[in-house]
This record gives C-alpha cells, structure tokens and sequence, in this order.
C-alpha cells in the first residue's frame, strides 16, 4: 500500500481510493496500489464488496502519459502492463464496484469494466481516447468493450476516441446504475446489494460479439471511415482490427492480438507526434513569468468591433460560449450581411444535427448588432476586427480609450500589426492585448495571444482564462510582423509561388502537402483566406523588403486580374456555386505569361523538394521566431500550426517534424536551398547552433519552459 491509494472500511465495504491528483492516472505505484489494497479487503474478513473510487475530480484518466515514453526509449520494460490488477479484480470473490466521476478515460475504462460493476454519477464520461495519442487501448479495451456495448459502439469509441456520458453509457449497459447525489455514499449502497450475488465476469459475456453475418458490415463500414477520414492514420485501424479479433478469437487469445497491435502504435511516429501535441497544448498554457494566482478580472460581456468575416466568426464564438456580445459596425448594411451570415451558419449547425433550433435561438439572442459604439461601453472586453489597416486600427483604439470602462481588456484580431503601435493609441498600453483567431473564428481552435511590450500580467491571465472559456488553444507570443502563425507562414506561401515560378503545377504544389497531411495545400488555403489579404500585406510592409531579395510575382498578378480567391469565384483555382475548386486552363495560361516575362526556363521539380522547400521554409523561420523568444518554446510553435493551420498533428508539428527528421540533415538542405535560392533561404542560426551541437529544438524547450 502507498499514498497513492487510500484504503478504509465502511461496515461491511471496503473504498479504495485513488488518491493520484490531477486526475488520478495509473502512474507506477498506482495499479500496486490497487493491488494491495485489493488483497487486504480478501483477508478482512468484515468485508462483503468493494468499491473502487477516485479521489478528487476523477475517477481514473487513463495510463500515465508521460511512462510511454521512458518505454519507446528503452529505459523502462514494459511488462504484463495492467493486466495481473485486472484479473485480480475481475476474479475477486468480493465482488467490485467501480464507482465514477469526472473522467474513467483510457485505462480507467479498463480498470472499470474488469470490476464486477460500474456505477457512475450523470455528469461523468467514459471512453476510450487512446487513438487520440496515436494507441489503441492495451489493457483489454478492446475485447472487454465490446462484450459490454455490442461491437459497432465498441469500434466508434476505440476508433474515434470521443467519450460518451455516464448516461448514455448506462442505456449502452456500460454502467449498471446512474447514482444521483453522494458518490461513495451511492456506491457503497449499491456494492453491499449486490454482496452476494453471482459475478457475469465482463472478459466470459459473449451475447454482444454477434455472428460474422452481422459483423461484417459493420468492420466494412468502419475500415470505408477509416479511409476517408483518416486516411493517413494507423491507429484506427489498429483498433478495428483488435476489435476484430474479440469477436473472433477467445478472450485471452484477443488480448494478445491486443498487446500486439498496441506495441506497434506504442513505438509509431505517429504516436510519439501525438503524444508530444498532447503536452504541448497543455505546456502552451504555462507561462514562466504569469504567476498561478494572478487575478483574474471574469469577462461576462463582450464587444466587437467590425463585422465582417472575422468579427462574425468571433461574435459566434463568444455567443457559443454563452458570453453576450455586441457586434458594432458602421454600416446597417455591414450588419444585415452580419446577421444573414450568422443565422446561415447557425442554420446549417442544426441541420447537421450539432444542435438544436432552441440552442440556434439562444446564441443568436447573444448576440446584439449595433452601429453605436456607445454599446461597447459595458463590454469587459471589446476585440477589434477590422481590416489590416494601421492607421484605422489607431483610430478605433483611440476612441475606445474614451468609452470603454476602466479595466476592460482591448484586444485587437490583427494578424500582423504591431501590439506596441496599436497600443500607443490609447492612454491604457498595459490593457491591450492581441487575439488573434483564425478562420473561420467559431470553428479554428488556435488563438494566439499576443503579448505587447506593455501588456499587463492580468490582462495576460485573463485573456488564457478567456480563452479557455471559449473552447480555444491558446499560445502566448510575442509581438512581431505576423507574430508566429503568420510570419511563417509568409515565407510558406511565398516558396509556393516560386515553386510554381520555376515549373511545378499548382495541384502538383498542393497535392504534395495535403499527401504530407496538411489539411490543404498552400494555393487552396491562399483561395480560402482571400488572395487580396496577402496583397494588401505585401503593399503595407514592402517598404521593409531589402532591396534585389526575390519576390514572388503570381499572386500578384491573379489579384490584378479581379482573381481573389474563393470569394470571387475564382484564384489559384476555379470555384462552383458550391466552392468545389476545379483546376482552371486560365491560371495556367497566367503562369506561362509570368514565366516569360521574368525570363524563367520552367524545369521538372519533384514533389521531395516541393515538400522539403515548403516544410524547411517553415522551420528556418520558427528557428529565428524561437531566437527572438517570440515564442518560449518549440513546441508553442508545433502547437499554433496544427492547430491554425492545419499541420497533422501525427507529425507533431513543423519544429518535432524537424527534430524527427534531424536537424542536421534539415540544415543541409537549407543549405543547398540557400545556394540555389539566394538570401531568403540563410540558415537560421539557431538552426545551425543546434544542428552543429546534434541536438533539437525541444532539447532547449525544457530550459525555458
Ligand atoms: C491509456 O490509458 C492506455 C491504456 O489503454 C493502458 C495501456 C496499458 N497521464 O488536460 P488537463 C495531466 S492512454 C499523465 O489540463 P482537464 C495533464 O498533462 C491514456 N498526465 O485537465 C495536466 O498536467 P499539467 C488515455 C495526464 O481537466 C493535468 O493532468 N487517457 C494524463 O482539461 C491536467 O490535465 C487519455 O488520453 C494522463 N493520462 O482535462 C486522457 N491526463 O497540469 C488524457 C491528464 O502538468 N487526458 N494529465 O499540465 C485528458 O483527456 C484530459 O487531461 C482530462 C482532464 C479530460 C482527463
């Protein structure tokens, strides 16, 4: 017995308590724990049944995270895993009842469904997430579910990892009764009813693995999904298969198709890359110089100003999260084209079934349009979303110095501006702060919060509390042109044009990263974004471009003839009434036309340089990003790309990519690159710094962090 597990006696019932704050994962001492609780309540002869509860807010969230790694890297064995506790539980004579609240994820599931029962207050969930780290569950997840839940529930919840709640899971027969109020109190009732009666150990129900008749479909219809939606992925599919094997082979034989499907997605890429997103996001919320009890003002209204695209996007997003907003324009017909938007969106949401008109109705009575800037003055909070424009953004801030109250937070969605300038328009530098959401606002989960010279601790602590509040990833960085999603992502863009320039064809360009995994090739995103953004970008800062450094032409040219993307029907690509995109001859014809003008001979380019110029662009940039501390660690960097820009998260990210790669072998190319290319291509020092040394950008992660 240790710490970790509490053991107390309630009559004739013995508790055991996992006592593994946060969230109570099966961190070694854990399961012994258990284990040895277990036992004593065999030998004691007062007691009848068990329960198995979680202290704190959870019941268990699954194996510790962090122990996989020591494994992949050979420093830890991996064992029988959690298989002995879980026999001894299932084969307890003194039947268990696993008692759940907050979280029983991963291997807490597993632990759950080798107890005798599972009792569980409404608000828990259950699943089985291990597919989100790139795992299937290795603790028999998969071939005790499905004799719980049937097996086509027992394939969604392995293959897509989304839980489901403690009351659905007791009309699935996953959790035997729903306890209202006291848990343990609830549970101990509930454990001592059941004493005596005869155990239906989980690992000896067949009645649910149906025949192969009626399986078929179902493993036909999940490996279809697979390969649509999650086409590059292994773990999925390593779920179904192990599924596959519960209803085909015994139970024991089943756990070692199990152990070895989950070895092969322990040691992937894969899951090395979705492990390391999975700390990253939660590392991205630390910030070394915010103290933990920093005051946090509460935001329980907000104001935008500006209600295109983005402010409408923003607008919903507040109003999802259930904080009223008023949308301010300066023009009725702004608003009209505000609302049309807002009430189509919303519309199309329950149409699909994400949720109800009564749910559509709420939100949309949030939301307050307004031509009067005297509405913002209750707002604790007012994000100005108009277009990249320096002057017009001053010009706002100045005048929300004037009405906003005292201690409301100023945020600006800009994506490029400086912090510190738009800042100086107001007598309160220390209350501005930058949200930059990305498109569209009320889906996109990356918010980057930009940090001015003058932004206040609180203002700071506020704007990640917010963030949280409205379901967004937030990473703290620091004020620069394009702060860290967008300035690299320049440089992303621009080696597209050149590759195209020098010969390659733009679905060729695209194609190559959308076979990488990224959601969509740079020519789509440029289409989806508005070809006409970047254009105004490149005339607002093309004073700072050195003279003689190479600028790309085609973008340019496509805005130039009236082609701005998918809002005018047409850009890189061609576009339907339905934005299906559709290669255009005339695009082409443009190309040609560019060739010739700058004097280049096009020539045969492969997609490995495609995908090496446009990856390594990226990195070299995050290198100087990382440098001028703009951001505090790589993995910030890692986690701002796949989660605004569409990065495969089984990649990790452009910096763990990197590191994976090797950073000396990512120099090298720089290098070639840098020969061939000219200046924008000069290797990074920091790039070279750690190349040189043999170490990656996450070696010097931890010394900030
Ligand atoms: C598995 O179980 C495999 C099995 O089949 C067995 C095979 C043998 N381990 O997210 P939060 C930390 S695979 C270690 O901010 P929330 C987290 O890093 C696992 N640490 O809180 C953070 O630390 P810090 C299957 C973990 O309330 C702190 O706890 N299970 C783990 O927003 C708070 O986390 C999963 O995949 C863990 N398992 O959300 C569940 N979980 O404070 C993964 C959390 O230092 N976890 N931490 O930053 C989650 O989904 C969420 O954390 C949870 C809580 C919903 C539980």
């Amino acid at each position: 017995m240790n710490d970790l597990v509490l053991y107390y006696v309630d009559g004739d019932v013995a508790v055991i308590t996992v006592n593994n704050p946060p969230v109570n994962a099966l961190s070694p001492g854990v399961p012994e724990g258990i284990a040895a609780c277990l036992q004593r309540a065999q030998q004691d002869d007062r007691v009848r049944a068990v329960v198995l509860i979680g202290a704190g807010r959870s019941f268990i969230a699954g194996a510790d995270i962090k122990e996989f790694g020591k494994i992949t890297s050979g420093s830890k064995a991996r064992g029988e895993g959690l298989h002995p506790l879980l026999y001894a539980l299932e084969d307890s004579p003194k039947p268990v009842t696993a008692a759940i609240h907050g979280q029983a994820f991963g291997g807490g599931l597993e632990v759950a469904m080798a107890c005798a029962y599972r009792v569980a207050v409404p608000e828990a969930r259950l699943g089985q997430p291990e597919v989100k780290l790139g795992l299937i569950p290795g603790a028999g997840g998969t071939q005790r579910l499905p004799r719980l839940v049937g097996v086509a529930k027992a394939i969604e919840m392995c293959q897509f990892g989304e839980p489901v709640s403690a009351s659905e899971a007791a009309r699935l027969g996953l959790v035997d009764q729903l306890v209202e109020g006291d848990l343990v109190t609830g549970a101990v009732a509930f454990a001592r009813r059941m004493a005596d009666q005869p155990v239906n150990k989980v690992r000896q129900r067949d009645a649910l693995l149906g025949t192969p008749e009626q399986n078929s479909p179902i493993f036909a219809r999940a490996r279809e999904l697979a390969q649509t939606r999650q086409r590059d992925l292994i773990a999925p599919r390593a779920a179904i298969e192990a599924i596959e094997a519960a209803t085909k082979l015994p139970f024991y034989e089943g756990i070692q198709q199990e152990a070895q499907l989950f070895e092969q997605c322990l040691f992937s890429s894969q899951s090395k890359a979705l492990i390391h997103v999975f700390f990253a996001e939660r590392a991205a919320a630390k910030i070394p110089d915010l103290p933990k009890d920093t005051p946090v003002q509460p935001v329980q209204k907000a104001g935008i100003v500006g209600a295109g695209t983005m402010g409408v996007g923003i607008a919903m997003t507040y109003a999802n999260a259930g904080i009223p907003v008023v949308l301010k324009d300066v023009s009725q017909q702004a608003l009209d084209r505000a609302l049309a938007a807002i009430q189509r969106q919303y519309a199309q949401s329950v149409a699909k079934g994400r949720f109800s008109q009564a749910v559509m109705e709420e939100r949309l009575g949030r939301i307050q349009l307004s031509l009067d800037d005297r509405d913002l003055e209750e707002a604790d909070i007012v994000v100005e979303a108009v277009f990249e424009n320096m002057a017009l953004k001053k010009e706002i801030f100045s005048r929300l110095d004037q009405i906003a109250k005292p201690g409301a937070i100023l945020a600006t969605n800009t994506s490029t501006l400086s912090i510190d300038e738009i800042a100086a328009a107001t007598s309160r530098p220390h209350q501005v702060v930058g949200h930059h959401f990305f498109s569209p606002a009320h889906v996109m989960r990356l918010l980057e919060i930009v940090r001015g010279r003058q932004t206040s601790l609180p203002v700071l602590a506020a704007s990640l509390a917010l963030a949280r509040r409205l379901g967004k990833v937030a990473v703290v960085v620091g004020n620069c042109r394009g702060f860290v999603g967008n300035r690299m992502f320049g440089p992303y863009r621009r080696e597209a044009q050149f590759l195209i320039e020098e010969g390659a064809s733009v679905e060729q360009v695209d194609r190559a990263m959308t076979e990488f995994g990224m959601a969509m090739g740079p020519l789509a995103v440029g289409d989806l974004a508005g070809l006409d953004v970047g254009w105004r970008i490149r005339r607002e800062f093309q004073h700072l471009d050195p003279p003689g450094v190479r600028k790309p032409l085609l973008e340019d040219r496509l805005v130039e003839k009236g082609r701005l993307g998918q809002k005018s029907g047409a850009g890189w690509y061609r576009y339907d009434e339905n934005r299906k995109p559709y290669f255009d001859p005339a695009v082409d014809e443009i190309i040609d036309q560019v060739r010739r003008e700058a004097g280049i001979q096009p020539r045969l380019i492969s997609q490995q340089e495609i995908t090496e110029r446009l990856l390594y662009t990226l990195v070299n940039e995050g290198a100087r990003i990382l440098e001028e501390k703009i951001a505090l660690r790589s993995s910030d960097i890692d986690i701002v790309y796949v989660y605004g820009y569409g990065f495969p998260a089984h990649r990790g990210g452009p910096m763990f990519y990197a590191d994976s790669v090797g950073l000396s072998a990512v120099l090298e190319r720089v290098r070639e690159f840098h020969a061939q290319h000219g200046s924008r291509w000069q290797p990074a020092p920091l790039l070279e710094r750690l190349a040189g040394q043999g170490r990656g950008f996450s070696s010097i992660d931890t010394s900030i962090a």
